[in-house]
């Protein structure tokens, strides 16, 4: 296969060439699924950055459209940057995103409508005149860290509001303005929430979450059994992170719960290449459903030659643990019908040193579901006090040393004679007065190739081993993507690789184990996928 093709994704969102960036305005409306992102319609690689378009009745299959905002103002000539759709009832969805006006940056925000309601795919967009642009940094605000306008909320003193991200200085924030009429828009004073030395925030999202089940909620959802997510995209690490807290209403605050990090350290969706994501409440189905956008792991020039670069995550499904302390993710159910061959394993032990090949499906093209089980965790190694992140940890150990319990798990694009491979796995390690897991997905031996970045990504996962000795793991494997999901999306690793032996059908995939304790496979399924439909 040439050099465009060979690591393409088959049902990873991509459109048919050039570069793409962050998830834009995703919606439901009348019947159909819209996403928008940051296009650049001119190569593979950052720049001239328009909103391409496209749509979708399952969010699976799409079909590419024209682009929907490109630079026809003053205020959008340098580029239309991330923004977000809201629908608003019985008006249909407007567009709030963010214009840049110059060469340094300086950002503006503006709204476009549908120049066509009835059109059922809303092809073509407008930027009134009028009111436009909606937002002006003012003030003391650093017009060039004053970005991504999220979806509005509907509260009861009669107002819309949104959040727009920024920054003074070193101090990341998000701004809360608010209007009566989606025209005329008044900055609230203080930001809603802030931190100290995060930088920039970019693109952050704000979002009511259920305290009972997994159902999404609309963004102007009220009442006792309802929490709040902000997360925020920080611009310097370019990693995300979030929290669960509480929306007070009334002085348009945002106080996180102390239950973990916020800042560094913190919470993340995704332990891996997953950035600017942004969720949105799907009304046909009850639940809210996240995007993001998987950078490449390869050079610039590599990109240029290809002729792409970017794609988008499976969209999930998001919800709170029912512990209330993280959000649980999973790949929209819509997925399982691209699956297509299975193939199954169960109640299969593995001894140390093991290694099971997975035949009969198309390894390079796999969705793979797999339960762990083990008796004891009297084998698990100490944990080193010193390993401050799981990153650290993962490098070290890797899957290649032997452990107590673990490393056990996937080896997915493995090349025949195991030159190339990237294993998803756990670790159990023992702490003073508790077990640690780790999960980690591991691109260091993914690819002969040199010019690639291939870190040891890697998440602790936050459950209680000592009654359920269990440890699920799901990975979707697409060519130049392993998505993973650990222990039902509480802990989960996108990553991107790029094997030179480990394609198409020579990719293979194993299950191992190589910790002294036993494991047995419970259960394993695995399905060749579909390629989804792309127009
Ligand atoms: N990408 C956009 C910005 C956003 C950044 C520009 C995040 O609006 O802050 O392409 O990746």
């Amino acid at each position: 296969p040439s050099v465009t093709k060979l690591h393409r994704t088959a049902y990873h969102f991509q459109p048919r060439r050039n570069w793409i960036n962050d998830p834009n305005g995703p919606m439901y409306y009348n019947g159909v699924y819209h996403l928008f992102y940051q296009y650049n319609p001119k190569g593979a690689v950052w720049g001239n950055i328009i909103w391409g378009h496209a749509v979708s009745k399952d969010l699976i299959n799409w079909k590419e459209l024209e682009p929907a905002l490109y630079p026809s103002n003053p205020f959008d000539k340098y580029g239309c940057w991330s923004g977000s759709a809201t629908v608003l009832p019985g008006k249909g969805p407007v567009i709030l995103y963010t214009g840049v006006i110059d060469n340094r940056s300086s950002e503006v925000q503006l709204y476009a409508v549908p120049e066509n309601k009835s059109d059922p795919f809303l092809r073509k967009w407008v930027k009134p005149k009028t009111f436009n642009p909606i937002i002006k940094a003012e003030g003391a605000i650093n017009a060039s860290a004053f970005r991504d306008p999220t979806t509005a909320w509907w509260s009861r003193d009669g107002h819309w509001r949104i959040l727009i991200g920024g920054g003074r200085k070193n101090r990341g924030m998000a701004f809360t303005y608010r209007s009566k009429d989606f025209l005329k828009w008044i900055r609230v004073k203080h930001p809603i929430h802030s931190v100290a030395s995060t930088g920039t925030w970019e693109c952050p999202d704000f979002y009511p979450v259920s305290l009972k089940g997994k159902n999404g909620l609309d963004l102007s959802t009220v009442g006792k059994s309802v929490k709040h997510v902000l997360k925020n995209s920080l611009d310097k690490t370019r990693y995300e992170y979030y929290t669960i807290g509480t929306y007070l209403r009334n002085c348009d605050k945002y106080i996180p719960d102390n239950t973990s990090e916020d800042g560094w350290g913190g919470l993340r969706y995704d332990y891996g290449n997953f950035y600017a994501s942004k969720s949105f409440f799907d009304p046909s189905k009850n639940r809210r459903v996240l995007w993001a956008w998987a950078n490449e792991s390869d050079s610039k020039e590599d990109d240029v030659k290809k002729g792409w670069a970017g794609i988008q995550s499976i969209p999930r499904t998001v919800w709170l643990d029912s512990h209330g302390r993280q959000l649980v993710q999973w790949p929209v159910e819509e997925l399982n019908s691209l699956r297509e061959k299975e193939v199954k394993l169960s109640n299969r032990k593995l001894k140390k040193g093991e290694y099971v090949k997975v035949t009969g499906i198309t390894a390079a093209q796999a969705d793979v579901e797999i339960t762990f089980s083990f008796s004891s965790l009297e084998k698990a190694e100490a944990f080193d006090s010193r390993w401050v992140t799981a990153e650290n940890v993962c490098e070290e150990k890797g899957s290649r040393n032997e452990g107590g319990v673990g490393p056990f798990g996937l080896l997915t694009l493995a090349s025949e004679k195991m030159e190339e491979f990237t294993p998803v796995f756990f670790r159990v390690f023992k702490a003073p007065k508790k077990h640690i897991i780790l999960m980690c997905s591991d691109a260091r031996s993914s690819s002969l190739k040199r010019e690639l970045y291939k870190p040891s990504f890697a998440g602790f996962v936050d459950i209680d081993l000592s009654h359920n000795k269990k440890l699920s793991l799901r990975s979707l494997i697409d060519h130049s993507v392993v998505e993973s999901f650990g222990v039902g999306g509480k802990t989960n690793i996108l990553s991107r690789v790029y094997p030179t032996l480990a394609i198409k059908k020579k990719a293979h995939l194993f299950v191992f184990n190589n910790g002294t304790e036993h494991i047995t496979v419970e259960n394993m399924k695995a399905w060749s996928m579909k390629s989804a439909r792309r127009n």
